[in-house]
């Protein structure tokens, strides 16, 4: 990972780090205790790891540790169970050698538009050529949005009017983006859960759009979630999954919570890879996931 890259994700995961070292190192006495077990648990808790999660991890630590340690061992025991259970999420994100597709998805405000941007902006500096498209029709913002965002990085948008159909929307852009030689189609998607036509209903639609056109699925169907949820991103994301069957999800918001423990329930239950996370608004804030690297980030200042 580049120390750029490294150094986000060890600021994003500063809240969430603070915190679980803030209670262990009151309680830490070089040897195994209730006490240490218990506060250990406690702020594996708050970092929203779940119950589940923070038994196994606490076992596990327990099992791993001599009978004395010092402060350095206490958090390599922690830090290595962590990056074991994490690097099942582990992905490498690749792209097909003909036209790619990815989709995303997510509910509003989770960070869609935002990550879309942030993923031209690194497909730009691999020598790709992105193609934006606005299939949040809904809200004249959203279009708004997605145009200024492609204006700064020189990405083409493709947009219809507010209230067009998305699925009309995808179908001009895969054909244009063909025709003028893109490689990449990246499709922003609406959010809002309350609607007249159901949300899932249109995504299906977006994706037999996608089949039809390219005669496959979206080559990533890409789940943004708010890492500020917590857990609750796993209920949100089955609605999702069972939608477009998603391939992937991407973490946004690492910076502004407490609870990037979540991480690991999500990633248990989900049994989706995580192809980046989220460490802020800027366009460079967006980092590949790398199990060691974000366990190290959650543990080491
Ligand atoms: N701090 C922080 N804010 C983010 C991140 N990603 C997105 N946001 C902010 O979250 C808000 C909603 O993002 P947007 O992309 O419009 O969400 P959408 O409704 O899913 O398209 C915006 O204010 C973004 O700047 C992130 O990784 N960190
Ligand atoms: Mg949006």
């Amino acid at each position: 990972m580049p120390e750029s890259f490294w150094e986000r994700l060890r600021q994003g995961l500063s809240r969430t780090r603070e915190g679980l070292l803030d209670t262990l190192g009151s309680v830490f006495q070089g040897q195994k205790s209730t006490e240490l077990f218990e506060r250990l648990e406690e702020a594996l808790l708050s970092a929203d790891v779940g119950v589940e999660e923070a038994k196994r991890i606490v076992t596990e630590v327990s099992a791993k540790l001599p009978g004395r340690f010092g402060w350095e061992e206490l958090l390599t025991a922690v830090e290595q169970i962590i990056a074991a259970e994490l690097s099942q999420a582990e992905r490498d994100f690749s792209l097909p050698s003909e036209l790619a597709l990815l989709l995303f998805v997510g509910v509003n405000g989770s960070g869609k538009t935002t990550t879309v941007a942030k993923m031209g902006k690194w497909l730009l500096a691999q020598g790709k050529k992105p193609i934006f498209v606005a299939a949040d029709t809904f809200r004249a913002a959203a279009i708004e949005q997605l145009k200024e965002l492609g204006e700064e990085l020189g990405v083409e948008v493709v947009a219809h009017k507010p209230g067009a159909d998305p699925g009309a929307v995808v179908h001009d852009a895969l054909v244009h983006a063909r025709a003028a030689g893109y490689d990449v189609v990246l499709v922003d998607t609406a959010g809002r859960l309350q609607t007249k036509v159901p949300l899932m209903e249109e995504l299906k639609k977006i994706r037999r759009v996608v089949e039809k056109v390219l005669g496959r699925a979206p080559d990533e169907r890409l789940l943004v979630v708010d890492a500020t949820v917590g857990q609750n991103a796993i209920s949100q994301a089955q609605l999702f999954h069972d939608a477009v069957d998603l391939t992937g999800l991407i973490l946004t918001k690492l910076d502004g919570t407490a609870r990037g423990g979540a991480v690991l329930p999500v990633v248990r239950a989900l049994k989706l890879p995580i192809l980046w996370v989220g460490v802020g608004k800027d366009l460079d804030d967006l980092a590949p996931f790398r199990a060691a690297e974000f366990a190290r980030a959650l543990l080491r200042g």
